[in-house]
């Protein structure tokens, strides 16, 4: 195995100007032509090009030239000084490209997919983001078969050829990086519209699908726009090129793909309507959209020095997608909904054997980085950028940044410098953020003395496999005092006197002195969320019913309901495991009690009601039975379904009527869409209390299911019922969407979350569904993927749940790495498991570990969990 290690990074030996392709696109296969214009940049050093393609000729200056082809290099022992040509053809074969790395075919038509190594897949190059060029791609295809043929930039040329071929020329004037090339050919349907931009340009926006989607592309060219609109006014930044593609494609393995002027994107991100796709997805389509445009500026112009630094791009643009999410509609929600998904999917990779810091030391296979570390707590770094220095020192921050490196491939300390040059901050100790992996607990005491309010809080950074020793790190907590009539109290703080102030960790050990408080308080920490940290303050149960109540910041309130939930699951397990009764939990009743009353955001409402996930609890267990924490869990959501079941009778039907009340009651927009996430809140509340009103929504099935969102809601509430109503209606849905792919995707994560005994059985059988397709990546996450989050079953003691998991890796994992080595990541978990599901567990990962030709992607990650 080879290990690649930033700490060895040396700048390229050779630079390309200019990269000028053409594709032959042939039944059998694909030529590819490449003449790179490339320098010198370092004298002596051997020119070494990445590549796996067939490679069919290789001329200097066009003259063949020596080389030697190894490992997929090709190495010029001594290439000319200065400046030469390289002219390489190449053979790829887009029909046998299971990988859906490279140029590959789906449906017929073909697509690419580069980053961050799939452009060695198709021609020899110097394959690394700090080699960026002006790129311009001829495509040459049959003109019946492949009427659309795309590329990155403008179109430049076009026309017909003898034998019914036709040919396009594309020319990018902004130089980039390979991973940024793209390439579509195919029979697709374009849907065109456009978008002035600040300055008077006009841009034309197309997206391109197959017929049967294009019904369905409205809502994301609607998100582009006011992605490109939002992007000039918060951040001034304004879209280049005359023209912005965006192409759907159902066999993907990413979510979507920046490529200049081209953006890629699963139809899971992009196609949205309100008959097939639930509220949920229409707020992704919204947010990837606009993700993927973002990279333009925050990717494409600034790219990546190297791959390490991934996150230099990959966590400033979710933080942009988020802030943009956040605008549009919902920031409380947003945020906590932001937040869940942190610690219920980084946290854990944060505390497992596959932790790293925001920028890794080290990959064996690049394809597995793009992890929640780098993406997720990558965005929480940035977003600690903007709470030291406020939105306008932010954005001087970004200008700095733009004036400095545009055009050029950095680092993360590149950018770490424009913010503290930009807002004279000293942002030192905060590189820890991008090398120290690990999440930072704060454990927390507050005490009154002499007319102040003192918080101690003590730092620590739990050892993770790359380093036992932590340095404490440089953090924001936002703070707030809440007194105990619930008011929010004025301190002073820093020379300041407020009721929220940012308190500055920067050591193992502080004490923070919150002057001018002559009451008794309860603090208000983290507020916001302000640093992606476990913080821990010994609460009392009233302290935490009190800031539920009255916290004036949706993050802290929220996470004051979730500590009593999470407390009372922990009572639970407690009392089950020493054979007591349950206990019955009146505090938190009497709690839920006055949020079920709040005249509040239904979609806040419904986030208050959520009780945290299986994943989210386990974050500070060790060797525990993963059953005995569902089974803590579901008694609670039973007790709470009891407890309150004609109360979420009363809340629904209250919800319906307000939702019927708007013009287009059933279509997205987030005001109907938050009644909806509570109404299927309470819906799910009320079957489990009352299983039998199945059969009152089988009867009114029809009638009910208004839209996806209505349907998802109610399918996911009988998911669990074991009457055999809830069959025939999993069976109805699926014959109601078998032509639907998207939707179909919905049927098969239903099939593998029901918590019923049949379950695995059922999962089996759906592997012979028509519609499934072991091939198509949406496909295997929907069941595969949601099978894995099935704690009952895939943790079944028997072993049975990690063995089909196992054989399901390796059946994968010889056609797509990729896709193989994200599903291996179920086993994680596997160290902190009780002793004898851990060796069941262990079992299989030493079983996929000892394949042979097993892929360096699923390697790389059975390996570590292993180690
Ligand atoms: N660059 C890979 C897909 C994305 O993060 O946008
Ligand atoms: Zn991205």
């Amino acid at each position: 195995k080879t290990v690649h290690y930033l700490k060895d990074y040396q700048a390229p030996a050779h630079s390309v100007s200019r990269t000028d392709l053409s594709f032959d696109i042939r039944d059998s296969h694909t030529e590819v032509t490449a003449r790179l214009t490339m320098r010198c940049e370092r004298a002596g050093a051997p020119l070494v090009l990445d590549g796996s393609a067939e490679l069919v000729s290789f001329k200097i200056n066009g003259e063949a030239a020596d080389y030697v082809l190894e490992n997929d290099k090709l190495t010029v022992a001594a290439p000319p000084a200065g400046g030469f040509i390289v002219d390489t053809i190449t053979r790829v074969r887009p029909s046998e490209n299971k990988t859906l790395m490279g140029l590959y075919e789906s449906g017929g038509n073909l697509y690419t997919q580069c980053e961050p190594e799939g452009f060695r897949k198709i021609t020899f190059y110097p394959d690394r983001p700090d080699v960026m060029a002006e790129f311009s791609t001829t495509i040459i295809a049959d003109a019946k078969r492949y009427p659309v043929l795309l590329s990155n930039g403008n179109q430049t040329g076009g026309g017909s050829l003898p034998d019914g071929r036709h040919w396009a020329k594309w020319e990018d004037p902004f130089k980039k990086p390979c991973y940024l090339f793209a390439l579509v050919a195919g029979d697709l349907v374009r849907t065109a519209d456009s978008f002035t931009t600040r300055s008077g340009r006009k841009v034309a926006v197309e997206f391109f699908t197959r017929k049967e989607d294009a019904g369905k592309v409205r809502f994301g060219i609607e998100s582009l726009k006011h992605a490109m609109k939002w992007d000039e006014t918060r951040f001034g930044l304004e879209y280049d090129l005359d023209i912005y593609m965006v192409v759907a494609v159902g066999d993907f393995n990413m979510g979507a793909m920046e490529n200049k002027g081209l953006n890629i994107f699963n139809t899971a991100c992009v196609l949205a309507d309100s008959r097939t796709s639930t509220d949920a997805d229409f707020e992704r389509v919204e947010s990837v959209i606009a993700h993927e445009y973002f990279h333009n500026w925050t990717g494409n112009r600034v790219t990546c020095r190297d791959w390490f630094q991934l996150s230099l791009k990959e966590g400033l643009t979710v933080f942009r997608d988020q802030e943009f999410s956040a605008d549009r509609a919902g920031r409380a929600v947003r945020r906590i909904g932001s937040v869940s998904r942190l610690r219920a999917f980084q946290f854990p990779e944060d505390a497992g054997p596959t932790a790293h810091p925001v920028r890794p030391a080290s990959y064996e296979d690049m394809n597995n980085f793009y992890t929640m570390t780098v993406y997720e707590k990558g965005a929480e770094v940035v977003r600690m950028y903007h709470t030291f220095l406020g939105e306008a020192g932010f954005q001087k921050g970004m200008r700095l940044y733009f004036e400095r490196h545009d055009g050029r491939a950095v680092t993360c300390d590149d950018f770490r410098a424009a913010m503290a040059d930009a807002g004279g901050f000293d942002f030192g100790q905060f590189a820890l953020w991008y090398s120290q992996a690990g999440t930072p607990v704060l454990d927390i005491e507050g005490r009154r003395q002499d007319g102040s309010f003192i918080l101690k809080v003590r730092q620590t950074v739990p050892p993770t496999p790359d380093a036992a020793a932590k340095q404490p790190m440089q953090m924001p907590l936002k703070t707030g005092l809440i007194s105990r009539s619930g008011d929010s109290l004025e301190f002073e703080y820093g020379g300041k006197r407020g009721t929220e102030a940012v308190l500055i960790l920067t050591q193992a050990e502080q004490e923070f002195v919150l002057g001018g408080v002559n009451t008794d308080a309860v603090p208000s920490l983290l507020r916001g969320f302000s640093a992606p940290v476990r913080a821990n303050y010994p609460y009392t149960d009233a302290d935490l019913a009190l800031l539920l109540a009255h916290d004036p910041d949706p993050f802290a309130r929220w996470e004051a309901g979730q500590t009593l939930l999470r407390r009372a699951v922990a009572a639970n397990i407690a009392a089950a495991a020493e054979g007591r009764p349950l206990p019955a939990h009146a505090a938190l009743r009497e709690a839920l009690g006055h949020v079920l009353a709040a005249d509040i955001d239904p979609a806040y409402q419904a986030l208050l009601l959520s009780v945290p996930t299986e994943a989210e609890l386990w974050a500070d267990m060790e060797n525990f039975d993963p059953l005995a924490v569902h089974q803590a869990r579901e008694a609670l959501l039973d007790l709470i379904a009891a407890a309150f079941h004609s109360r979420f009778l009363a809340l629904n039907s209250a919800a319906r009527e307000q939702e019927e009340r708007f013009p287009d009651p059933y279509g997205y927009a987030p005001e109907p869409a938050a009644l909806r996430t509570l109404r299927n809140v309470c819906r799910a509340f009320i079957l489990r209390a009352d299983p039998a009103h199945i059969e009152q929504v089988s009867e009114k099935y029809d009638e009910m299911a208004k839209n996806m969102t209505h349907e998802w809601g109610i399918m996911s509430a009988v998911n669990n019922n074991p009457s055999p109503l809830r069959d025939s209606l999993l069976a109805k849905f699926g014959g109601k969407f078998a032509a639907d792919a998207l939707a179909m995707d919905k049927y098969f994560a239903l099939t593998a979350s029901s918590l019923r005994g049949d379950t695995p059985q059922q999962v089996r059988a759906a592997l012979q569904h028509p519609q499934y397709n072991a091939q198509n990546p949406n496909k295997v996450r929907a069941l595969i993927g949601t099978f894995t989050r099935n704690v009952p079953h895939f943790h079944a003691a028997d072993g049975s749940g990690y063995r089909f998991l196992a054989d399901k890796i390796l059946e994968t994992d010889r056609f797509n790495p990729s896709l193989a080595s994200g599903l291996a990541r179920a086993f994680n978990i596997c160290r902190r498991l009780e002793p004898q599901r851990q060796a069941l567990m262990k079992a299989e990962l030493e079983r996929i570990a000892a394949v042979e030709n097993l892929s360096s992607e699923t390697g790389e990650i059975v390996g570590k969990i292993l180690a």
